[in-house]
């Protein structure tokens, strides 16, 4: 159903987006720079804040779900979508080809510098990096994408309040002021996050599908096989827009989880089967052993960096995606409950990435401890994506592998942009109803004009500046998760006092 175009929103956020790519382009190294310092600011400074953020996000949406307020149901109405293909959607919009890399390498990083004062190459090291992945992509991190999720739908369900924009968590507050600065304000840091972080996103994981793309035909790896595979991605995901919802989006999710699971069972059994499981048990153990710890960690009095460069890089990045995770989530819920919503986001979630931390992360690592295939080696001479793919090359019908995950690549990097374009034609929209889909032209403008930055920073070298003005852009974010929380609560306590 065509939707009327919301001009402030639209114009603000074209021009955010012209304001981010113009000043990477002309002056790389100086916004490099400033970049750069202000984040290692914000981290030092903010760190801890952050970390309690994070904890406290999970403590609320597992108060939500437990308490009496778990039940409440979004709508009326029997869920829109079977629960396969939910989950499905919701997995692969907030979980790009981002977690395909850092799935199969964060190991690597842990091991050389691991975390609560571990020797370097220690046994204990290499328990560390293989749980710490599942803590940066498990349930704090799932949280994150929760809160905002149940903060937009509660208020668009069921107070029905016709925005399925992220300001519209504030509603409690906004009554009747939905055009404020306050709200625009919110949609705005919504915006400038999203398209810096999808930006960012397609700009990690061309190279690495293209690196793959190399190794499978011979063609040489350089800029113009990139510049290939980004228009294969912005076709497919402009494509799966254009269709919709149900025959886009969806159809392209359910094929993605499908392959998935049939590369990571691949690699299960053609690589060291044994070794992966008995790891995958172990460093589960080890995570629920240490979750508290590294929950809460901040490292004050060793200071060596881990917090600052990890987790709180990997917070600042998921609360980037998180307000786009809450409004896609919303529109795909309707009839299912809180609880659900929670559970299904934090278990299956994490369950999911987890999935790729166990089978492919310690495929890579058992390489590296049996000796077959130096992969830290590989990856501090070359790069991150060559070792990724010389581990996949020790698997025996390599090419099986190699060609499986870049189908899977190319997929979870269209699943990301065909609802990040979805969003933010909603919040460029003005009121659209419970199953109210934004204007055809209005949803496939935003595919290709988030795909014109990472294709501006890949050409001019910036894809990790943009990454880094993600990170920062998050900072306000994380101020209105507490507005958000609150809201929440406030407005699940005036519409169901205690008996
Ligand atoms: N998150 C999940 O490429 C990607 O996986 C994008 C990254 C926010 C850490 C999402």
């Amino acid at each position: 159903m065509a939707q009327q175009v919301d001009r402030v929103n639209f114009g603000l956020s074209v021009s955010v987006l012209l304001g981010l790519t113009l000043p990477l382009l002309v002056f790389p190294s100086q916004t490099a720079a400033v970049l750069a310092s202000i984040y290692a600011w914000i981290a030092t400074t903010f760190g801890w804040f952050y970390i309690l953020t994070g904890a406290s996000t999970l403590a609320l949406v597992l108060y939500i779900a437990f308490s009496r307020y778990g039940s409440i149901r979004l709508g009326s109405e029997e869920p829109e979508f079977p629960t396969y293909s939910w989950v499905g959607m919701l997995f692969a919009a907030g979980i790009g080809s981002g977690m395909l890399y850092w799935s199969a390498i964060e190991w690597a990083y842990y091991v050389q510098v691991p975390p609560f004062g571990a020797e370097p190459f220690s046994d204990k090291a290499y328990d560390w990096a293989a749980s710490y992945g599942l803590h940066h992509w498990g349930f704090v991190a799932w949280a994150f994408y929760s809160l905002p999720t149940l903060a937009i739908a509660y208020p668009f369900y069921v107070r029905k309040s016709p925005q399925l924009k992220y300001s519209n968590s504030a509603q409690y507050w906004l009554k009747g002021r939905e055009n404020s600065w306050p709200a625009r304000l919110m949609d705005s840091f919504f915006m400038i996050a999203l398209i810096g972080g999808a930006g960012s996103s397609l700009g990690i994981s061309t190279p690495l599908i293209s690196a793959l793309i190399a190794r499978l035909t011979g063609i040489p790896d350089g800029f113009e096989l990139e510049l290939f595979v980004v228009g294969i991605c912005v076709a497919l995901f402009s494509l799966s827009v254009w269709l919709g919802l149900t025959r886009g989006i969806r159809r392209l999710s359910d094929v993605n989880l499908l392959m998935a699971f049939l590369f990571l069972l691949f690699v299960l059994f053609a690589g060291d089967t044994l070794f992966i499981l008995s790891m995958a048990v172990n460093s589960v153990g080890h995570l629920l052993q240490n979750t508290l710890a590294m929950t809460f960690w901040t490292d004050p009095i060793a200071n060596t960096g881990f917090v600052g460069d990890w987790t709180v890089f990997y917070w600042a990045w998921w609360i980037a995606y998180a307000p786009f995770i809450g409004i896609f989530v919303t529109r795909i819920s309707r009839g299912r409950t809180l609880r659900e919503v929670v559970f299904g986001m934090l278990c299956l979630g994490s369950l999911g990435v987890w999935l790729f931390f166990f089978v492919l992360g310690n495929h890579s690592l058992g390489l590296q401890l049996s000796g077959e295939v130096d992969v830290i080696a590989v990856m501090n001479a070359e790069s991150g994506t060559v070792a990724i793919v010389a581990g996949l090359d020790a698997l025996p019908f390599a090419a099986v592998a190699i060609g499986l995950f870049c189908v899977v690549a190319i997929i979870f990097v269209a699943t990301t942009y065909d609802s990040a374009s979805y969003t933010l034609a909603a919040t460029a929209s003005t009121e659209l109803g419970a199953s109210q889909d934004p204007a055809r032209w209005h949803r496939v403008f935003w595919a290709i004009a988030i795909a014109i930055l990472p294709i501006g920073l890949m050409y001019a070298g910036g894809v990790r500046e943009a990454q880094t003005a993600t990170l920062v852009v998050s900072l306000p974010l994380t101020f209105t998760f507490w507005l958000t929380g609150i809201a929440l609560l406030k407005s699940l306590r005036a519409d169901h006092p205690p008996r």
